[in-house]
């Protein structure tokens, strides 16, 4: 299925949720959970009633003749985190944690998510659901088919990609059982006034000196992609949210931790149609995007929902639209008639935007510089405040946001920060929390994997450190951990290579030993974008490395209910000399 069950990172599902993401605050170590086995049922104080609302969306499903409904924990632009206007999953199940898809039938409701989570669903869901302690669309269908068995709708909507109604299809064939897209969503249609609102900041040109090329440039790069491919698309559809964030250089703050705002783009050889909120633009902002622009280089704005019917209106008309079925939503995908579909895994944007130009090059480094200053200043606080027992997991993560706060063009953390001592850093997901941490202490190992937005850059950087007398063992480990980091960023490979081909180089030393990791090995990163930024990285379906991508290279070392190790660096893919 699209979105990775396993939230995370560069290893179990490629795409979604990547390299590390984090479960919220709270997630971890509380014991009471609820007991359905008992009559009444015991509920902890932390359950959500969420009776009236299970009875409000099977009201909605009569309404559409829908015998089950998908409610997976996407939004329509397939982004690894979320807004809390998006969190439609976890309002109708009580449920938080930031992975799990559920389906609801008119008699029975289900969360499927992976052992991450359940000590937390069992905290805060009540009984009206079953937890599945499995992931994966076969596991959710095979379910379906048991429930369905004499057939019926199951209905889903924006928030699914193309890859994941093709998978839930397939896994269907053959049954009697149909899949149905419907426009609405029903939670949507049934969650009232306590639903947070749709962001709506500012949105905010970049300026030049933080920008690779201007809007423009970009624009006419992708238009000449269009006019070299074969299949001669007449139009490019985005619909990530970093695809139209690049593309005009333009960002807002909808998402937590990535600085983009709702939108899609339809860029045609003669039109440029960006769907949006208007009124968030400033004049200034609307003079960025048109002053003196002539025909084909206007940006003409329309309102972000009206996406659909632009879309289904321009293929009426002899075109061809250009799609990345990634991050394209089964609603957008569905109104393309297939002899006008011109489809890739990525659209041109995704795969422009991941080499990096010169000026890109030295955005980037800069902000790393400065990145790099303030985890330096964090170690020497460490060294010096550890010893007094007066750091913990917590604090230590909150100081190093202050000093990364004192750099230039700072705005933000680009993921909750891993700040894991002893054995929580075995945990691949562990964030402390201000009521749930671990004192640091000189002799246990701690791992700190964090990372910043600036204007000009995004960084990710983990540093593990001991400040006592670390065993024989664990230097060995921490050792070929370091073997794995320096071997993979040393590299000489041949152009064009695909990362999973030599993905090992970062495992053989652990490997010579009978070590290993059961994580990926690496992500792309962006400028003031996502900081796993796809198709980069050393999964089965990243694309080649070429000269100007940037690559995340992560070896670690886990030693269950002990203590973890992980190096990671940010690396530039360039060119090398040889005989
Ligand atoms: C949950 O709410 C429903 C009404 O919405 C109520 O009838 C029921 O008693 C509540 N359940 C519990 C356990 O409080
Ligand atoms: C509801 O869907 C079923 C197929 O599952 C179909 O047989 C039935 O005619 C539909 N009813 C309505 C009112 O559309
Ligand atoms: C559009 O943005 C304006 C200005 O921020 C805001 O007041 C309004 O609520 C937004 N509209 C929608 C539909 O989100
Ligand atoms: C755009 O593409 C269409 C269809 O391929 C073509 O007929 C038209 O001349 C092109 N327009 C421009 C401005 O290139
Ligand atoms: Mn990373």
């Amino acid at each position: 299925m699209a979105r990775a069950h396993w939230g995370c990172c560069p290893w179990l599902v490629f795409l979604y949720a990547c390299a590390w993401s984090h479960p919220k605050p709270g997630e971890l170590g509380r014991e009471d959970v609820r007991d359905c086995s008992t009559n009444p049922p015991y509920l902890p104080v932390t359950v959500v009633n969420t009776t009236a609302r299970l009875s409000a969306i099977r009201q909605q499903m009569e309404a559409w003749n829908l015998s089950a409904y998908i409610i997976p924990d996407t939004d329509a632009h397939q982004s690894e985190y979320i807004g809390k206007h998006d969190e439609r999953r976890a309002w109708m199940t009580g449920f938080t944690g930031s992975a799990g898809t559920a389906v609801v039938t008119m008699g029975k409701a289900a969360v499927w998510t992976d052992s991450r989570y359940w000590t937390q669903a069992e905290r805060e869901m009540d009984c009206n659901w079953d937890l599945k302690k499995e992931v994966g669309i076969t596991v959710i269908v095979s379910w379906l088919l048991t429930e369905m068995s004499t057939g019926g709708r199951v209905g889903f909507d924006f928030l699914v990609s193309f890859d994941s109604w093709k998978s839930y299809d397939a896994n269907l064939q053959g049954s009697n059982i149909q899949l149905v897209s419907i426009t609405a969503n029903l939670v949507d249609l049934v969650w009232g006034s306590e639903r947070p609102p749709v962001p709506s900041e500012p949105i905010f040109a970049l300026e030049n000196a933080f920008t690779g090329s201007t809007w423009q440039e970009k624009v006419s790069n992708i238009r000449s992609q269009m006019q070299e491919h074969k299949k001669a698309p007449t139009a490019v559809l985005l619909t990530a949210l970093d695809e139209t964030a690049w593309l005009f250089n333009l960002r807002s703050s909808d998402i937590p931790y990535n600085p983009f705002f709702y939108s899609y783009t339809l860029l045609t050889n003669s039109s440029i149609r960006l769907f949006v909120n208007q009124s968030r633009f400033s004049p200034e902002t609307l003079q960025y995007l048109n002053s003196g622009c002539t025909g084909p280089m206007c940006v003409q704005l329309e309102d972000y929902s009206r996406v659909r019917d632009s879309v289904q209106a321009y293929v009426s008309g002899d075109v061809r639209v250009w799609i990345g079925t990634q991050y394209t939503m089964y609603g957008l995908y569905e109104v393309i008639p297939q002899e006008k579909l011109v489809a890739d895994s990525y659209s041109p944007v995704m795969i422009t935007k991941a080499v990096k130009n010169s000026k890109e090059q030295d955005l980037l480094r800069a902000s790393h510089v400065r990145d790099a200053v303030a985890v330096i200043r964090y170690l020497v606080w460490l060294e010096k405040n550890v010893p007094k027992g007066t750091v913990d997991e917590f604090s230590g993560a909150e100081f190093l946001d202050q000093l990364r706060g004192e750099e230039d063009f700072f705005t933000g953390p680009s993921f909750e920060t891993i700040s894991a001592s002893g054995l929580n850093a075995a945990l691949a997901h562990y964030s402390p929390t201000k009521e749930l941490n671990r004192k640091l202490s000189s002799d246990e190992m701690y791992l700190v994997d964090s990372g910043g937005q600036y204007w000009d850059g995004t960084t990710d950087i983990t540093r593990t450190v001991h400040w006592g007398t670390p065993s024989a063992f664990q230097k060995e480990a921490y050792t070929r951990v370091l073997m794995g980091n320096i071997d993979m960023s040393r590299l000489i490979f041949p152009a064009a290579t695909s990362g999973r081909v030599v993905e090992a180089f970062a495992r053989k030393a652990l490997w010579d030993v009978g070590l290993n990791y059961g994580h990926g090995t690496g992500h792309g990163i962006g400028n003031f974008l996502c900081v796993h930024e796809w198709p980069v990285g050393f999964q089965y379906n990243n694309i080649g490395m070429a000269k100007g991508m940037f690559t995340s290279i992560e070896p670690g070392y886990y030693q269950d209910g002990e203590f973890g190790i992980r190096i990671e660096d940010v690396f530039l893919v360039v060119e090398a000399k040889t005989k």
